[in-house]
C-alpha cells in the first residue's frame, strides 16, 4: 500500500485506523473520506480529507483519481441493528457502495480491503469453533450484505484480478469513537457506564456468547493482511479472526474486579437478541493464523485493564 483511500473514515474503526495508517505510510499518503465532515477532527485535519458518499460512484472515482490511490480500505457501511430498522438504506450503502468501490478498483487497479463480520454466519452455521469454510445462511439484512460482499469480492478477484482481501471481524471494543449501531455495542457501552454511573443495563441476555476483539488487534489485522504475500493466501474474502469470546456476565465480572461497586441488570432488546442468537459463539481463526500470521495480543483481562485506563483519561475521571 502506498496511497490509501479510507471510506467511512469517521466511524469506530476509521477514526483509529486512519491515524495508524498515517503513522506507518505518511500523513499525505492516507486520504480519509466520509459523507460529511462531522466527526474526529484529528482524522480530518492530520492529512487529506474528501467528502465521499459511497452510494455515488462518481465521488469515489474522483477521490481515487485526484490522489492517485492504489489501495482502498472500504469501511463505509450500515451495521446490524440499524440495518434491521432501515434495510433498504443498508442495501444501498453496503451493496451499491461496495460495487462502486470494486468497479473503481478494477478500472484504476487498486487493492481493496473490505471487512466482513461474524454476521456473515446464521442460525444453521455450527456455533462453536465456527470453521472458515462452512454454512452461511444469515437471517439479517446486514448478514446477507456481508455474505454477498464476500462473494462479490472473490468474484472481482477471480474474474478481473482485483486484489481483494477481507476479514470477518467480531464485535470490536474501543475507546476513541463510539460504535455505530451494531449488536455487540453493549460491550463498549458497559465500560463507559461502569466508570460514569457504576450501573449498566445490558440489552443482551446473560449467557449470550459472541466473539469480540480489542481495536488495536483489529487495526493490526488490516495492515498484516494487506501486506501479506499473496502467494500464501488460499482464502481472501474473508478470513475468520477472533481474540476472545464472552457473554455479558463475563465482561461484567472482569470490570467488577477493578470497580467493585459496579452493578449490572438486564433489559433485553428482542431485535438485538435475535441477531446475537443467530451468530456464532466462537470462531475458528486457524486459516488466518496459518496464511498470514494472525495472532491477537489482547484477551478480556488485558483489554479491560487498558480500556478502563484509557477511558478514565478520556472522560477526565
Ligand atoms: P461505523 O458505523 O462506526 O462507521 C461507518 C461509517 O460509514 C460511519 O461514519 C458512517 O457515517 C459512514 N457512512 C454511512 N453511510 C455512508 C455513505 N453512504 N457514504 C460514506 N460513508 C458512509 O462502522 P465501523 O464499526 O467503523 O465499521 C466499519 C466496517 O467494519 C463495516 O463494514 C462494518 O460492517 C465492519 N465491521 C465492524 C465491526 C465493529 O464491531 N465495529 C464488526 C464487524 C464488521
Ligand atoms: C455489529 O454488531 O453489527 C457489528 C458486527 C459484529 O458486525 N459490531
Amino acid at each position: 500500500m502506498k496511497k490509501i483511500l479510507v471510506t467511512g473514515a469517521l466511524g469506530q474503526i476509521g477514526s483509529e485506523l486512519v491515524m495508524k495508517l498515517r503513522n506507518i505510510y505518511g500523513d499525505n499518503n492516507v486520504v480519509a473520506s466520509s459523507r460529511s465532515r462531522e466527526g474526529n477532527a484529528d482524522v480530518i485535519e492530520s492529512g487529506p480529507f474528501e467528502i465521499v458518499d459511497v452510494t455515488d460512484g462518481k465521488q469515489i472515482v474522483e477521490a481515487v483519481r485526484k490522489h492517485n490511490v492504489d489501495s482502498i480500505i472500504h469501511l463505509a457501511a450500515i451495521l446490524s441493528a440499524t440495518g434491521e430498522e432501515k434495510p433498504h438504506l443498508l442495501w444501498n450503502v453496503n451493496m451499491n457502495g461496495l460495487y462502486y468501490v470494486l468497479e473503481v478498483a478494477r478500472e484504476s487497479k487498486c487493492a481493496v480491503f473490505t471487512p466482513s463480520s461474524i454476521a456473515a454466519f446464521g442460525p444453521s452455521t455450527p456455533k462453536n469453533k465456527t470453521p472458515q469454510d462452512t454454512i452461511q445462511r444469515p437471517n439479517t439484512i446486514y448478514g446477507v450484505s456481508k455474505v454477498s460482499g464476500e462473494l462479490l469480492c472473490d468474484y472481482y478477484h477471480e474474474k478481473f484480478g482485483v486484489d481483494t482481501r477481507g476479514v470477518r471481524y467480531p464485535g470490536l471494543i474501543s475507546y476513541a469513537a463510539l460504535p455505530g449501531g451494531g449488536t455487540t455495542d453493549y460491550a463498549v457501552h458497559i465500560y463507559y457506564e461502569a466508570l460514569r454511573s457504576k450501573k449498566f443495563t445490558c440489552n443482551i441476555k446473560e449467557g449470550t456468547k459472541m466473539d469480540m476483539m480489542y481495536m488495536p488487534d483489529a487495526l493490526d489485522a488490516v495492515v498484516q493482511l494487506m501486506e501479506a504475500n499473496p502467494d500464501n493466501l488460499r482464502h481472501r474474502n474473508a478470513f475468520n479472526i477472533t481474540a476472545m469470546s464472552f457473554g455479558p456476565e463475563e465482561i461484567y465480572r472482569e470490570i467488577k474486579k477493578h470497580i467493585p461497586e459496579f452493578e449490572m441488570d438486564y433489559k433485553v432488546d428482542p431485535i438485538k437478541q435475535k441477531i446475537a442468537d443467530s451468530w456464532p459463539d466462537s470462531l475458528d481463526d486457524s486459516a488466518a493464523r496459518e496464511e498470514w500470521g494472525w495472532n491477537p495480543k489482547y484477551d478480556l483481562t488485558s483489554m479491560t485493564i487498558d480500556m478502563l485506563e484509557k477511558l478514565r483519561r478520556k472522560l477526565n475521571l
